[in-house]
């Protein structure tokens, strides 16, 4: 049985850190409470993403929460992570789902109601919908409505995450969403304290519901 609690899902970005500093602020978000960390890399060799995703996943083991490769299922398979998560572009979610197997979290990006129906029949675990709000962090992507991710929760039977530019000040416009979690990146990377921030958006989230 997978175990899967998408309430905070913690995706990294190690642009600008040390390899140590990034390692030490995936620690202390662990250590806060995450309950799920996706390594989300984009310009690493396929050699440096296994070395980085093997130390990461020592730390995400300590602290029992799995940790999902973005893109790589490659990456994930050599490493024996939990899961994989692809975008739109990426491999499909049904090509991702027979190479993993049954037993391994799959995750897939949905910003319409056709795309998540699609992920959902293909065997997704999860869906992670955005960005909600404009975003920092290196990505493309698109605005995705609440009503849209409202729409989405209803129309799938599965997780449903909200992602993009979510903060403990603005996740006040997800209640009554129906999500099952949300999923940041700057809200903790660049924290000043990872650990704390955690915390605290582990406290925003449960007020919402
Ligand atoms: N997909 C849609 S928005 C986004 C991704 C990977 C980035 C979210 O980053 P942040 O810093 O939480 O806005
Ligand atoms: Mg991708």
């Amino acid at each position: 049985m997978k175990m899967l609690d998408t309430t905070l899902y913690f995706i990294t970005d190690s642009t600008n850190f040390t390899e140590a500093e990034f390692l030490y602020r995936v620690e202390e978000a662990c250590k806060g409470g995450v309950t799920l960390v996706q390594l989300r890399e984009k310009e690493c060799t396929t050699r440096e993403y296994l070395s980085l995703a093997e130390k990461v996943h020592k730390i995400t083991r300590k602290y029992d929460i799995p940790l999902i490769i973005d893109d790589r299922v490659d990456v994930a398979l050599a490493v024996g992570t939990e899961g994989v998560h692809v975008g739109q572009s990426d491999m499909p979610v049904a090509t991702a789902r027979k190479l993993m197997g049954d037993n391994k979290i799959v995750g897939a990006t949905a910003k319409t109601v056709p795309q998540a129906l699609e992920a959902c029949g293909q065997g997704a675990d999860y869906l992670g919908v955005g960005a909600i709000f404009p975003t920092t962090t290196k990505v493309k992507t698109v605005l995705t409505s609440v009503d849209t991710l409202k729409e989405i929760v209803k129309a799938v039977p599965i997780k449903v995450n909200a992602i993009g530019g979510l903060n403990k000040d603005n996740i006040h416009v997800l209640k009554d969403s129906g999500i099952d979690g949300i999923c940041v990146v700057s809200s903790i990377m660049k924290a000043d304290n990872p650990c704390f921030a955690a915390k605290e958006l582990q406290e925003a989230f449960h007020e919402l519901q």
